[in-house]
């Protein structure tokens, strides 16, 4: 007799809700509309709106399969020549931190997996310290640190009347934090809003910082991708370095070599002296051994190879650029057909002011539903669009969505 089913043991075991942006692109699958489109999750598109492999990539692999490397295990905080890589595109290949040996650079999950790397070291490091967490940010942020058990509350830092940054009432949250705390700064193309301060606030952030003995933790998943430039994208974390400050920062690769499903980024923590950076890099391997063991070696190398070579690396750049610029393109032309067919005069410049890849159109929940279920736009029900998964030719679509949802749904 087989067993009947009976009770399971897994009974009490709930449904989860969907994941507010990667359950945006199952809806999106589900949809059988021709005029469907997914703004949801943040990944680069063609004018075709096809997902896209550089070319650098196709020729690191082409290097990687004709030297026919291994599949060894790699060490528990990753491939030498990507930490080096990754760390010096960071902070700059003549940084002094580095020469000073004052990184401890840990290769991990892409973005995503350092973070949660950097929050279980904070967890065991700093037991109580809070996390200070931008109001809005990316939806994936307060469940890494929510599972890693560190607490955590938020900083205002978007201004819906101007559609800009609360730069105040950010400062003014900083300082009310108890010190010590870790304030999590995202490097670049703030995610959300595509508000990042400007470089004077910048200086005043870091001298608040020090002022309280706080740490900035940096989230940089977008190096490239604000200005095109990887050097300026980088400012933000070099002001701090240049400072002297200690500073936790997560890096990913998913957006600027296109590399999202090889998982490949790191966590480095830049600190004073080069006997505190080891000693700090041989607990963050004791934390990695038992959450993975070791990370996956094939996006390390891709990025170490593009890193490491002089001609691919001004490839990889020239190809960021272009991405870059796709986007401001598209954003543009979003730009103008908003304000070409709403005729009621209001101001839809903040499209342009922002950068990165999305904008933040203000549409509410009840809007953003109107979107997808009235037009088949996919978006996040924060009112995130990403600008790096619209074409030129859907823009006008897309204006007479957003018009429609903005007037006609309260
Ligand atoms: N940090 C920020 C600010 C991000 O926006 C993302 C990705 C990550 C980290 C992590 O990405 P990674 O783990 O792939 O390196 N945000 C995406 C995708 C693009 C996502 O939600 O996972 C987004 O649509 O917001």
């Amino acid at each position: 007799m087989t067993l009947a089913a009976g009770v399971s043991k897994f009974e009490a075991v709930t449904m989860a809700p969907p994941d507010p942006i990667l359950g945006v692109s199952e809806a999106f699958r589900a949809d059988t509309s021709d005029a469907k489109l997914n703004l949801g999750v943040g990944a680069y598109r063609t004018e075709e709106l096809q997902p896209l492999v550089l070319n650098v990539v196709k020729k690191a692999e082409k290097k990687m399969l004709e030297s026919g490397e291994n599949k060894e295990y790699l060490p528990i905080e990753g491939l030498a020549a990507f930490n080096k890589a990754t760390a010096e595109l960071l902070l700059g290949a003549d940084s002094p931190a580095i020469k000073e040996g004052r990184v401890a650079t840990v290769q991990g999950l892409s973005g995503t997996g350092s973070l949660r790397l950097g929050a279980a070291f904070i967890q065991r490091y700093f037991p109580g310290a809070k996390v200070l967490i931008s109001s809005p940010t990316w939806g994936n942020h307060k469940n890494i640190f929510n599972d890693a058990g560190v607490p955590w509350s938020e900083y205002r830092y978007f201004e819906p009347k101007t559609v800009g940054l609360d730069f105040e009432g950010m400062m003014a949250d900083i300082k009310d934090a108890p010190s010590g705390s870790f304030i999590l700064l995202h490097g670049c193309a703030h995610n959300p809003t595509g508000i990042d301060p400007t470089p004077e606030q910048w200086e005043k952030i870091a001298d608040l910082i020090e002022e309280k003995g706080h740490m900035a933790f940096f989230d940089v998943a977008y190096q490239g991708f604000a200005s095109g430039s990887l050097d300026q994208d980088a400012d933000s974390v070099r002001l701090f370095v240049k400072r002297g400050l200690e500073i936790l920062v997560a890096q990913s690769y998913s957006k600027n070599l296109g590399l999202y499903a090889e998982r490949i980024g790191a966590i480095n923590a830049v600190v004073h002296s080069s006997d505190v950076a080891v000693r700090v890099k041989s607990q963050l391997k004791r934390l990695a051994r038992p959450m993975y063991s070791n990370p996956p070696v094939h996006g390390a190398k891709i990025v170490a190879n593009v890193v490491g070579d002089a001609a691919l690396f001004d490839e990889w750049r020239a190809e960021m650029e272009m991405m870059a610029g796709r986007i401001k393109t598209v954003r543009q032309r979003l730009y103008d057909d908003l304000s070409t067919k709403d005729k009621s005069g209001k101001d839809w410049s903040f499209v342009l002011k922002q950068i990165g890849m999305f904008s933040f159109t203000g549409l509410n929940r009840a809007q953003s539903d109107n979107m997808s279920d009235k037009w088949h736009v996919y978006m996040t029900k924060d009112g995130r669009i990403s600008l790096a998964g619209l074409s030129l030719a859907k823009c006008s679509y897309l204006a007479d969505a957003i018009i429609d949802s903005y007037y006609n749904v309260q």
